[in-house]
């Protein structure tokens, strides 16, 4: 017998500037996304604007989806999936972002999407801004530091909703908004590009700038949550926060409250926000003792607190433990890293496996917000082989999210109000830390390699067939 609903939402997610490709085709503008390279042979992610020969730019290429939307749906619908969770490229539809109206060809391109997924049943669950924006506005305003980018978010959004009222039924705001608390958020998740920063990976910080940044994005969410339920009542409108489990490393109470800091700046912030519709109690002395003076307009207040989210999505790869100590061994993280556990065995990439962590984190979301949660993000980062007869066996990849789903139903049967679940990178794509195909996360594999080569064809990992079986019994044969 199954603990999920009979409803539950089964399905994967992906990100536009990480499987679209066709980053110059049909009017699209460049992405910030566009200007990273990536790949094993740059080391590390740097941004550069020029077309340097010989470098990968992942997001330029990707796995090509633009044009092979139909056959990845289809192998989607294959597998059973009742809703498909992707991104729309805010520079297809505004190629600079300031344009007075939309691109019509771009639109064009997610109509499509959009329809075959309904052919087959499939909700689309849309992000409407996924790590990436038109990079006109950050050449122009350092991205989301300035409050100009609110309107043009909005009217970005109120296109969409216009656009796909009665479609798309699912909307989140914008993947991992918490990224803004990390100075890897700088770039990535904010479109700020300080002075000096060349590296993606290793950007010069300026705090103040990222929590104005921040702020700016949490009136934009909530002025598009009213829009958007102004537009089509029906519509579901979520938060997405990359949830940063973090436990005390000791049980001294110095690793205790360490802990208890990181998880309010990290996730609670983010949350409380989007839920509660205002700025935690916690935030004033933060900012007072961080020299951080948010500047904010008299209605942003009411602003927050009428643009509250129908429900919380969040990515779940790993757990991290906090420490007082300066000299804990660290381990690595998404975004953030963390003392390492002696308790949990990590990826090749150091990301420390934690199943039970889900369900502690599912039960303290529904304890704080009691509003219905989903996992829209998680997964193995793994290397695959494809054996000499072309099957790959990625049970690695199959034990991980077993364990998962396992500590899902446990949540469930504690109480917890779970939607749904959306393994990342459902079909292989590009990595958004490291800029690689190497590390992969998919049930389909996609040949297409880190030096730029592979025909781009698709074939069924045995993961492919698991989470047929998985979906096809409702949880029940795992
Ligand atoms: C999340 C992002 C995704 C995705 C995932 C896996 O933080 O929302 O875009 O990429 O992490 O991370 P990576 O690709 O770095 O392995």
């Amino acid at each position: 017998m199954s603990v999920f609903t009979e409803n539950f939402l089964w399905g994967g997610a992906v990100a536009a500037n990480q499987c679209e490709g066709a980053w110059n085709v049909d009017g699209k503008g460049v992405s910030t996304s566009d200007v990273c390279t990536g790949g094993s042979h740059t080391k590390s992610k740097r941004i550069t604007r020029t077309m340097e020969p010989d470098t990968f730019y992942p997001s330029r290429e990707a796995i090509d989806f633009y044009h092979r939307y139909k056959e990845d749906i289809a192998l989607f619908a294959e597998m059973g999936f009742k809703v498909f969770r992707f991104s729309i490229a805010w520079a297809r539809i505004f190629p600079t972002g300031m344009e007075a109206e939309p691109n019509e060809a771009g639109l064009e391109f997610y109509d499509k999407v959009i329809n075959e997924c309904l052919k087959y049943n499939i909700e689309p669950l849309v992000t409407i801004s996924h790590y990436e924006m038109p990079f006109a506005l950050t050449e122009k305003y350092n991205g989301w530091s300035s409050r100009e980018c609110i309107d043009f978010y909005v009217k970005y959004a109120k296109t969409l909703f216009n656009r796909y009222k009665g479609k798309v039924k699912y909307w989140l705001t914008f993947n991992e908004i918490n990224a803004g608390t990390m100075p890897m958020g700088n770039f990535l998740s904010l479109g700020i590009l300080n002075e000096g920063t060349t590296d993606f990976n290793n950007q010069v910080d300026v705090p103040i700038l990222r929590f104005q940044g921040l702020h700016h994005q949490f009136v934009a969410s909530a002025l598009a949550v009213k829009a958007g339920h102004e537009i089509d009542p029906q519509c579901k409108i979520g938060c997405m926060i990359a949830h940063m489990t973090t436990y005390p490393l000791t049980c001294n109470p110095d690793d205790v409250l360490k802990a208890q800091q990181q998880n309010q700046i990290s996730n609670l912030l983010c949350g409380d926000v989007h839920v509660r519709g205002e700025y935690p109690h916690f935030m004033k002395r933060y900012f007072k003792e961080n020299n951080l003076e948010i500047k904010m307009e008299p209605g942003d207040e009411a602003i927050l607190k009428e643009g509250c989210v129908d429900f919380y999505t969040f990515s779940y790869y790993m757990s991290n433990c906090a420490t007082a100590k300066a000299d804990a061994s660290i381990s690595s993280g998404n975004i953030m890293g963390g003392a390492k556990n002696p308790y949990l065995e990590a990826s090749d990439w150091g990301w420390q496996i934690d199943p039970k962590g889900l369900r502690y984190t599912l039960n303290e979301l529904y304890g704080r917000y009691r509003i219905p949660l989903m996992v829209v993000e998680n997964g193995l980062g793994a290397y695959d082989t494809i054996e000499e007869d072309g099957t790959i066996h990625d049970d690695y990849r199959i034990d991980y999210l077993r364990k998962h789903i396992v500590q899902m139903g446990e949540a469930i049967e504690d109480g917890v109000e779970l939607m749904g679940y959306t393994p990342w990178g459902c079909i292989d794509l590009v990595s958004a830390s490291t800029g690689e195909m190497a590390k992969r996360y998919g049930f389909i594999y996609v040949e297409k390699y880190d030096d730029g080569s592979g025909d781009l064809s698709r074939r069924k990992k045995k993961s492919f067939d698991w989470y047929q079986k998985v979906i096809e019994t409702n949880g029940a044969a795992l």
